[in-house]
């Protein structure tokens, strides 16, 4: 699959230098973050995270992708997880996946509570899955847009907020093997991320 780090994307001039500079160059991370187009259930990296809900048995979108691709083994590990609250993140195997882990996270619903909570929520999805990346020694991890799909957070607000947690723990982080790629399925979303990763990862 066609996995793509940032310091190869500002090679092709996908990327441009931004407008606005959140941090600092750092261009050790410019290997470490990579876009995707495509079905995040075909990645071959050590774990995926799922946009799930709160029940974690399932559903629509990357939801259904992934536990159609794994299988019911899947289904199975996911019923004694006893669910899981907004903004909070559980770990499985992956079964008939070629990633070694999901990590099941549940975003918040757009249409429910203050921004400012669901943005709280929002980032605590993507801190929580780096959490458990640690925990289990996993090298890299591959991001679905979360709560962007069937839930309704704005593409634009949800982005800067992926980007926001991930460039922090980046900065915080000490393990220099550990790499993010951030997976899109639409065109859209795709220049929304290469509009705004520049701001957080900048060229050096
Ligand atoms: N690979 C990568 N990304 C995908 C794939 C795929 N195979 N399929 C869809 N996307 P969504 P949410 C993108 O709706 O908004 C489920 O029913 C999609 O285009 O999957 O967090 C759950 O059970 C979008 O950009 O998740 C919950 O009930 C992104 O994945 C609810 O949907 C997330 O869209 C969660 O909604």
């Amino acid at each position: 699959s066609d996995i793509r780090t940032i310091r190869e994307l500002y090679k092709s001039s996908v990327l441009k230098s931004p407008e606005t500079l959140r941090y600092k160059p750092n261009s050790d991370f410019l290997n470490r973050v990579s876009l995707f187009q495509g079905d995040i259930t075909e990645l071959q990296v050590d774990s995926i995270v799922n946009a799930a809900n709160k029940s974690l048995l399932g559903g629509g979108g990357v939801d259904g992708a992934i536990h159609h691709a794994a299988g019911r083994g899947l289904l199975k590990e996911c019923r004694t997880l006893n669910g899981c609250e907004t903004g909070f993140s559980k770990i499985t195997g992956a079964y008939n996946l070629p990633s070694k882990r999901i990590i099941h996270t549940v975003g918040p619903v757009y249409s429910n509570h203050s921004v400012d909570l669901k943005a709280k929520q929002l980032a605590s999805c993507y801190q929580t899955s780096l959490d458990l990346t640690v925990q289990n020694s996993l090298r890299h991890v591959a991001f679905p847009s979360i709560s962007t799909g069937i839930y309704g957070y704005p593409i634009e607000d949800a982005t800067h907020i992926a980007l926001d947690v991930v460039r922090k723990h980046f900065e915080s982080e000490t393990d220099s093997t550990f790499s993010v790629i951030f997976v899109v399925w639409s065109n859209k979303d795709k220049s929304v991320y290469e509009a705004l990763i520049p701001e957080y990862f900048p060229p050096s």
